[in-house]
């Protein structure tokens, strides 16, 4: 029995099982070194680029990509319609198909693929396994002092109000066992933005998933531009209270 264990591990390890959701806006100088150096790492990892019709053509190189490489998979959407509902597509479109575990994560290097292995090796004994800037040896490199004020502030606030002893509730690097994405009703999910993070690990935590926070170093991006704006703040400010008033466990996914 432990051997069979042992096994299973292994091949998770090498990412079978294992689909990383990636959703892309203009990143088309990332895109195609940051899937070679996934598979370096993972070689039977499984990625699916939600696409929201990038002007920088970030989509027509991963279909050229997708079609020597049986591992890439994209999907096209027709505007830039928000990281939350590219996140929320991708994660139906995993549970349609039999992957184990799923995971976020960007496609600007900010999340290095170095992690992916510790991520994966710390889902064994938990549900949420999240890539955190802000547990002992985590961190942030090359950011401004308002950004970091800014994220971190952030982390604090929701998690003051949310009442949980997440860390690093913003963050985006994320794996998910299959059943957290099954009983998590993903049809409920408001914020599209900065706040879709909090509010999935937040649904997770409600919903009784045990969640385990990993070191990461984030990098800033390496190419491109951000996406960050007043906006997408303003509406994580508004939304954890939305969060704390109105999420209660969903008992309809366990019956
Ligand atoms: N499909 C899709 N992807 C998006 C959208 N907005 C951002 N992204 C992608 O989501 C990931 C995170 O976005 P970023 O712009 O890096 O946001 P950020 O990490 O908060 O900001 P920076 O640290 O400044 O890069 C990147 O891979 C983006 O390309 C969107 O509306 N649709
Ligand atoms: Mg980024």
């Amino acid at each position: 029995m432990k051997e069979r264990t042992k096994e299973r591990n292994i091949t998770r390890l090498e990412g079978e099982g294992v689909l990383i959701v990636m959703p892309t806006y203009n990143e088309v100088v990332n895109i195609a070194p940051l899937l070679e150096d996934i598979h370096k790492i993972l070689p039977k990892v499984h990625v699916l680029v939600v696409d929201d019709a990038s002007p920088d053509g970030t989509g027509e190189v991963v279909d050229k990509l997708a079609s020597k490489d049986s591992r890439i998979f994209t999907l096209h959407r027709s505007d830039k319609l928000g990281l939350g509902t590219a996140y929320i597509q991708g994660f139906k479109w995993a549970l349609e198909r039999e992957y184990n575990y799923i995971c976020e994560m960007d496609a600007d290097f900010s999340h290095q693929p170095k992690y992916l292995t510790a991520l994966l090796e710390a889902v064994g004994e938990a549900d949420l396994v999240l890539g955190s800037r802000y547990v002992k040896q985590g961190g942030v490199e090359n950011w401004t002092p308002f950004r970091k004020l800014l994220s971190k502030g952030g982390s604090i606030y929701a998690r003051t109000i949310l009442g949980v002893s997440i860390m690093d509730l913003t963050g985006g690097f994320k794996v998910f066992r299959r059943r957290v994405l099954e009983e998590v009703d993903l049809n409920s999910v408001r914020s599209n933005g900065y706040a879709f993070q909090i509010e999935m690990t937040y649904r997770s935590i409600v919903q009784g998933f045990r969640v385990k926070e990993v070191p990461i170093r984030f990098v800033d991006r390496l190419g491109g531009s951000s996406k960050m704006s007043w906006k997408v703040f303003l509406e994580g400010v508004a939304m954890v209270w939305w969060l704390k008033l109105s999420v209660r466990p969903d008992t309809a996914s366990r019956e």
